[in-house]
């Protein structure tokens, strides 16, 4: 498939305005929709929230008589079953639109194909994977959640340059500058959980919210508590704020009588959680994104595991020495050969620090 300019111009707009809902679309994909007649944008449009209008909606809202002929942009296929609003492939149909580009197909089960038959039977030129990576990189969380069954996972972690995350004692307040404490409220608020474990309650008490530091909506995020024998319930200011909390523990634990939080047993194997189920039983309450900010055992845990998707690294120019903690505990390698091998995505300085966003080889 070929595509012009004016059309890789337009779904680069479309995607551009999917993202807009970065922090409040959850669990409901990004999605980003440009209508264009001729060489004229004459309606665009993405999807705010779950329960509201779909992107292709408002573009055709905006567009009015003037999509009759015109070619439609989306991000994402455009939906062919009656959810919390009708069909948007029905709804382009009717506006007599004779083009569609979509980047990718929607592999949500009802959808997954259907969409583009309901528009071919219509008579409608339908093309699809224009800009696919980067649609896909868009809504990783949600795709992933769809075609694996369990969240994207992203470990965010603080390094001084000696790769050490925290002093002998626990204490790692603060290692990164405030412009990258900053930084990681951004990444909390596109998360749909944010998971520590006991050891980093005691330690740290995260309050683990969303502070942006502006008016910008975002839907809190689902905080995420990982404590085998319930020890943390009664404290930890992860309790407070505006936002759920969910404990996950063994399943011997007892909760102790009147227990008000959210909390569910997961298996445990020889003392450690099935990081797996943890990841699934989260797919199941509709998280696309997990965000990490625990300790080196956690952390080590789930890398050990082959879960993780992305490190969010924050390097700082500082030197903590050897006594101090490693990034990660359980990772035993002893040979060239054995190294875990990752992919840096990005890199950058935020105030003083470095920032790495990498990705484990074959992700
Ligand atoms: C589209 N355009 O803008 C979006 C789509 O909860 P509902 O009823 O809104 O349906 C959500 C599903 O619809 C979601 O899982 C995804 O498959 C699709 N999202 N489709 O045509 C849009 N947001
Ligand atoms: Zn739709």
């Amino acid at each position: 498939m070929s595509y012009s300019t004016i059309d890789h111009l337009m779904m680069a707009r479309a995607l551009r305005l999917a993202q807009r809902a970065a922090f409040t679309t959850r669990p409901n994909p990004m999605v980003g929709c440009v209508i264009v007649q001729g060489e004229d944008l004459v309606g665009e449009g993405w999807h705010q929230k779950k329960g509201g209008p779909h992107a292709e909606v408002f573009a055709l809202q905006a567009a009015g008589d003037r999509a009759k002929g015109a070619t439609a942009y989306v991000t994402l296929e455009p939906c062919a079953h009656t959810g919390s609003t009708g069909p948007c492939a029905d709804a382009l149909i009717a506006a007599g639109v004779s083009r569609v580009v979509a980047a990718m197909r929607d592999p949500f089960p009802q959808v997954d194909g259907a969409g583009f038959d309901k528009l071919r039977a219509a008579g409608i030129a339908v093309e699809s994977g224009l800009m696919e990576a980067q649609a896909r990189e868009l809504n990783r969380g949600f795709l992933s959640r769809i075609e694996r069954g369990r969240p994207w996972l992203r470990v965010k972690l603080a390094s001084s340059l000696d790769g050490r995350s925290a002093m002998a004692s626990g204490d790692s307040k603060w290692i990164s500058g405030e412009a990258s404490r900053r930084d990681v409220q951004q990444w909390r608020a596109r998360s749909g959980a944010l998971l520590t474990g006991a050891g980093t309650v005691l330690a740290d008490d995260p309050q683990l919210t969303v502070r942006l530091g502006d008016d910008s909506a975002f839907l809190p995020p689902l905080r995420v508590v990982l404590d085998p024998g319930l020890a943390t319930v009664a404290r930890g200011r992860v309790r407070e704020g505006d936002a759920p909390t969910l404990y996950l523990h063994a399943p011997e634990a007892k909760p102790p009588r009147g227990l008000q939080a959210d909390h569910v047993a997961v298996p445990v194997n020889k003392g450690r959680f099935d990081l797996d189920a943890v990841l699934r039983l989260l797919a199941t309450r509709g998280i696309n994104e997990v965000q990490v900010e625990a300790g080196a055992t956690l952390a080590g845990a789930f890398l050990a595991a082959g879960l993780v998707d992305e490190l969010l690294l924050y390097i700082a120019p500082v030197l903590l020495g050897e006594r101090a903690r490693p990034l990660f505990d359980g990772l035993h390698i002893d040979a060239m050969t054995e190294r875990l091998r990752l992919r840096t995505v990005d890199s950058r300085s935020i105030g003083g620090d470095m920032r790495l966003l990498l990705r484990p080889e074959g992700t």
